[in-house]
């Protein structure tokens, strides 16, 4: 390797090392990323280099004064790119794609959540670009400019090529099928680098943006099989129980199942929840299965029941498609639908999508008097919302069908002490500590809202549905979460900890626990179903919850699953009952399942296919 050794390749060399060292660290220090055996860790190793090599390389052809700019300019860019990560990690827990970029919509709301995680002494984060500036000034001996000659470039890509080569190829040992059908972006990450996942989300984006033109109604007849295949009849003894009833959904913002029954400090999180369920049908075993859009993912779950987009918000980039939404359906059974939520309507472009999914009226921001007293953190507190959401409902036509999106439960989890009614948890993690303090504000409007509608005469005409949207403790807190659970926070755990309250109180039934597992995708044709709707007709990937026969599996938008018995993480089958790894093969059937619906439900949504199908389920061929 002579070539190496002259001083020629020094300032690349250099470049590279500096990025690459520096990427090695993130992994570790910031994005947390194990691994489970050798292998995995020199991929994990060795994949910043090519990216690197690549571009750096590239200096080969400049003249000296532009080849140093453009390493300078370059390695600023790049570790603009893992800075933009870092930043989107710390609160997404996630890595950035394109589409988030153009959701411009949300930045404003966003802003005070961002900066919070941002600090000065992540200039740390910048250290070998300062070094790679200080030597480039200094100009030493070792980094002088020689003209490289065509056989220079030509082993010097060669080499490169190699190394990429080698990278994808133990990747997709390790992780077969990592670039068609992986849906998990820190598997990405951890197999081909920040910097090539990056490129392959450029060219995603690019092979999304194709896939409506080339779409045609050929498309719907597999996936129409699929799921008339995997279709339930409703359970005859909760078909139509609530028929006629007002339909209220409660969207308990960042609630995770662990703080129901549970208390922080000796005191009750959710006192009041905990009684609801008494009195209500209970699923423990709920999940949430929200991607990047969060909230609104959720809101697409329930209203569709298909799975939310592996990239991006579906909310923001499909808000032209065709729908066949919960609101839609129950506009035309006579319900006058309506989303109340008190943050501006543009967020999660909202108000462009609930015309699309059929919701007669939006009561936003606008809709609310919001002041500085009664509003803390991303806006109104949830018991003046309530309040004032109240005069709304009783405006409304009936039968109607009521979202209510909740709010003081966001991160960063902040609360006056006015409204605090108990204290903080302590641990090394405020997020953590201020979390149960909020999740109990939000229970105590919960309670008062149930007060105002008994006091209404609501209560009696209206099935409540409370389900939490998404997680709110990231795998940031796992220390302390791990203190406050009193176990170590495994990936099993993790998956464990998606699970997210669902509460279905339906007037005069006395209501019970249900064990088995279900997921948000479920909920569109357990309500219909509960009003007696039928949803043969339907082209969607969920199950009524209260059926006979339901398969046991619940897919997380990344390709994690749950079975009523098994935990699939990572390529790793855990058995629930002890949480160990088990032999894989007992996961086998249901991870092909898991990934066909998958990929199904994107195929709807990137193909827009739901334009080729009209109300009674029949196939068009409009164009
Ligand atoms: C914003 C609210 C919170 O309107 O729904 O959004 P989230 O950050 O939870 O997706
Ligand atoms: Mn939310």
């Amino acid at each position: 390797m002579k070539f190496l050794k002259q001083s020629k390749f020094a300032l690349i060399m250099i470049a590279t090392v500096l990025l690459w060292v520096k990427t090695y660290i993130t992994y570790k220090a910031t994005f947390h990323i194990s691994t489970d055996n050798a292998m995995q860790e020199f991929i994990l190793f060795i994949n910043p280099i090519s990216f690197l090599l690549i571009i750096f390389g590239i200096s080969m052809f400049l003249k000296e004064k532009n080849r140093n700019r453009y390493i300078l300019i370059s390695s600023l860019l790049i570790s603009g790119i893992l800075y933009a990560n870092i930043v989107f990690y710390r609160f997404f827990n996630d890595f950035i794609t394109l589409p988030l970029l153009f959701q411009t919509n949300n930045f404003r709301d966003l802003d005070s959540s961002v900066m919070a995680e941002m600090h000065l002494t992540d200039l740390v984060y910048f250290i070998d670009f300062f070094i790679l500036a200080l030597i480039i000034y200094l100009k030493p001996k070792f980094i002088e400019h020689q003209p490289f000659t065509k056989i220079n470039r030509r082993v010097f890509y060669l080499v490169t090529a190699a190394i990429v080569f080698f990278n994808l190829g133990l990747a997709e040992t390790e992780r077969p099928q990592l670039l068609t059908r992986t849906f998990d972006r820190e598997l990405l990450v951890k197999n081909i680098g920040p910097f090539n996942y990056t490129l392959y989300d450029i060219y995603l984006q690019s092979k999304t943006t194709a896939q409506k033109a080339l779409a045609s109604s050929d498309d719907l007849v597999e996936i129409e099989n699929y799921v008339r295949a995997n279709e339930k009849s409703p359970n005859p003894k909760m078909f139509g129980k609530a028929k006629g009833k007002n339909v209220i959904l409660i969207s308990l913002e960042s609630t995770q199942s662990f703080v129901i029954n549970s208390t922080v400090n000796g005191q009750e999180i959710t006192p009041f929840l905990n009684d609801f369920i008494k009195e209500s049908y209970y699923f423990p075993n709920f999940y949430h299965q929200t991607g990047q859009g969060k909230t609104s993912d959720s809101e697409f779950l329930v209203d569709n029941s298909l799975y939310p987009l592996g990239r991006g918000a579906v909310f923001f980039t499909h808000s032209n498609n065709e729908f066949r939404a919960l609101p839609e359906i129950l506009s035309e059974n006579g319900y006058f639908t309506a989303s109340l939520h008190a943050n501006n309507k543009g967020f999660w472009n909202r108000d462009i999508m609930y015309n699309a999914l059929g919701y007669n009226r939006f009561y936003s921001m606008e809709d609310y008097e919001i002041t500085d007293e009664n509003s803390i953190g991303w806006g109104l507190k949830d018991i003046p919302f309530f309040e004032q959401s109240i005069q709304h409902l009783q405006n409304m036509p009936k039968p109607f069908h009521a979202k209510f999106i909740t709010l003081t439960n966001h991160h960063p989890f902040e609360l006056g002490e006015e409204d605090q009614l108990i204290e903080p948890y302590n641990s090394n993690s405020n997020t953590v500590n201020n979390y149960f303090v909020t999740v109990r504000y939000t229970d105590e409007a919960v309670k008062r809202l149930i007060e105002e509608l008994k006091a209404s005469g609501i209560y009696d005409d209206s099935i409540i549905i409370m389900y939490g949207d998404h997680y709110g403790i990231s795998e940031n807190h796992n220390k302390a979460m791990s203190q406050y659970l009193g176990k170590d926070i495994t990936p099993f755990e993790t998956a464990q900890l998606q699970r997210v309250p669902l509460i279905i109180h339906i007037p005069g039934e006395k209501g019970k626990t249900i064990e088995e597992v279900g997921g948000q995708i479920d909920l569109k044709p357990t309500i219909l179903h509960l009003l007696g709707i039928d949803t043969g007709s339907d082209l969607e990937f969920g199950q009524d919850l209260f059926a006979k026969g339901r398969t046991d599996l619940v897919v997380f938008r990344d390709g994690r699953f749950i079975t009523n018995h098994f935990v699939y993480v990572d390529g790793i089958c855990y058995d629930k009952s002890t949480g160990e790894p088990t032999d894989e093969g007992l996961c086998g059937p249901y991870r092909e399942k898991a990934l066909t619906e998958l990929e199904y439900s994107d195929k709807i949504i990137y193909g827009d296919l739901l334009r080729f199908f009209d109300e009674d389920g029949n196939i068009i061929n409009k164009e």
